[in-house]
């Protein structure tokens, strides 16, 4: 056995839908909660609306405008050599308000072409079905992933694609970073991943965030359940945030709430993965008072729906500290995390840790024995053109090269095995966190910025080129 990149390894790159496509009432597509997120501005948070106000702006509305470019965008994919492109389906435009009986044609024939686009240079379409999304008349019906019939509507979506493109597309994965939901304390970021809106301060919303998330889990089992009955080829993932968590100090406490953080934030891969829910997060619903509807039938489902893989986004290490008045307090969000003084950050405070990324593919292949996939990672980045309409964004390729060398180090040395590489944001797009285009992560420059002003023409960055080198000699020239 030989430790080495497959040959058959899918590098490429990652989007979702409501960051690029744009054309948010095009053919028949309803609104989702992605369309009532304003954009960030100095500080300010997005925030989510009550429905489309006519004097706000709603940058994922036209996005980058890929719903008309995406020919242009997959042929300058494929130039840069990729094997595979990670999506996702826009379930509003499938089953504009959700609820419906019948899917929308239009939406169905919109990813074939992507699906037939893709296919035409031999990349493979990685397909996510919720990334952040979901049709905004479930969330103003039934309350997002709160409800449990949304189970029903999400599986309705799910079989009708897997039929759709049971030939189309192999690789899924189901919910984009579940397990984030369980952490957000930002009302937005809370109602894209599960639809709850909710206020911060209300003590209900813990308590919701933990009921949302199991329907969710049990969604996903089934639709992993479903999916193999359809086609037993295909290879259904889940997806994850990663960020490993360090404790500040050598200090036993310290030590210990790093333990307990990794718990509290990786405890989805164990019902993911393993199929059940872990004991001490039964023990923290106890302790917590709180009583989520999970059924016997719901365990069973679990148990049949495990993942094929594990697909995740790294862009970052944590370091968290006991809080000495609050010994049972155990990190789970951004509010508790100390600095690392050994790493540098990006502009965005995000630390930059290469070493982490490869700490973490040790970490999910001791764990959960499952092929792994890294589904997003890069460096948000404000870009400058040039007069000669360049951009040099060597940051850029600094850190994609430490990532890609620490992800061969996990390969090479450590015999983790790695299927794929999809850097996030391949082309650049709207931001989830800040709803900008400033923040860009693309190979490809997209002329547009915060205000939703520019010309959409793409041009190729500096790093377009260094990682069509790297494809083309599968990892060896970096
Ligand atoms: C992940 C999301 C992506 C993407 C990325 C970068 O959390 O899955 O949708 O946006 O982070 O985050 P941001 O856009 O906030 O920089």
């Amino acid at each position: 056995m030989t430790y080495s990149i497959p040959k058959d390894f899918l590098w490429g790159g990652a989007v979702a839908a409501h960051q690029l496509e744009g054309a948010w009432q095009t053919d028949g597509k309803g609104p989702s909660i992605a369309d009532v997120m304003t954009a960030g501005a100095n500080g300010v948070p997005r925030q989510i609306t009550d429905g489309v106000q006519p004097d706000r702006f709603y940058p994922n509305h036209e996005a980058i405008d890929f719903y008309h470019h995406y020919k242009e965008d997959i042929k300058l994919f494929s130039e840069m050599g990729f094997k595979s492109f990670r999506t996702s389906i826009a379930w509003a435009r499938i089953f504009p308000q959700g609820d419906e009986d019948h899917p929308n044609e239009a939406g169905l024939q919109f990813y074939d072409d992507i699906f037939a686009e893709c296919h035409k240079y031999g990349i493979e379409p990685v397909i996510t079905l919720a990334h952040f999304e979901i049709p905004y008349h479930l969330v103003q019906k039934y309350g997002g992933w709160r409800d449990r019939r949304v189970i029903d509507f999400f599986i309705r979506f799910a079989t009708t694609v897997f039929k759709r493109y049971k030939n189309q597309v192999k690789y899924w994965m189901t919910f984009n970073e579940i397990n984030n939901q369980t952490t957000y304390t930002e009302q937005f970021l809370m109602a894209t991943d599960s639809g709850l809106v909710l206020e911060p301060d209300d003590p209900k919303s813990e308590a919701l965030m933990y009921q949302a998330a199991h329907y969710e889990l049990v969604a996903s089992a089934l639709a992993v359940k479903i999916g193999h009955e359809i086609n037993p080829d295909f290879e259904i993932g889940c997806m994850l945030n990663v960020s490993p968590l360090y404790p500040a100090t050598c200090k036993p406490e310290d030590n210990f709430q790093a333990l307990k953080a990794m718990q509290r934030r990786y405890w989805f891969a164990d019902v993911h993965a393993l199929g059940c829910y872990p004991r001490h997060m039964e023990a923290f619903f106890q302790t917590n008072g709180f009583r989520p509807d999970i059924t016997a039938e719901d365990r069973v489902v679990l148990k049949e729906g495990t993942v094929d893989y594990i697909g995740f986004s790294y862009y970052n290490s944590a370091t968290v500290a006991a809080q000495e008045n609050n010994p049972e307090f155990h990190f789970v969000g951004p509010e508790a995390a100390q600095e690392n003084p050994y790493l540098q950050a990006s502009d965005w405070g995000w630390p930059i840790d290469p070493l982490g990324l490869r700490y973490s593919l040790n970490w999910l292949a001791d764990h959960y024995h499952k092929p792994l996939m890294i589904v997003e990672n890069g460096l948000g980045a404000k870009d400058e053109v040039t007069a000669e309409g360049k951009i040099h964004d060597d940051y850029r390729i600094a850190y994609l090269k430490a990532h890609v060398q620490a992800m061969i180090d996990a390969i090479e040395k450590d015999g983790v095995p790695v299927i794929g590489y999809t850097p996030w944001g391949c082309i650049d797009l709207v931001s989830a966190g800040t709803g900008q285009m400033s923040k860009r992560y693309g190979f490809i420059y997209v002329d547009r910025d915060d205000k939703g002003n520019g010309s959409n023409k793409r041009l190729k960055k500096d790093s377009f080129y260094w990682y069509q080198k790297v494809i083309a000699t599968n990892g060896k020239n970096l």
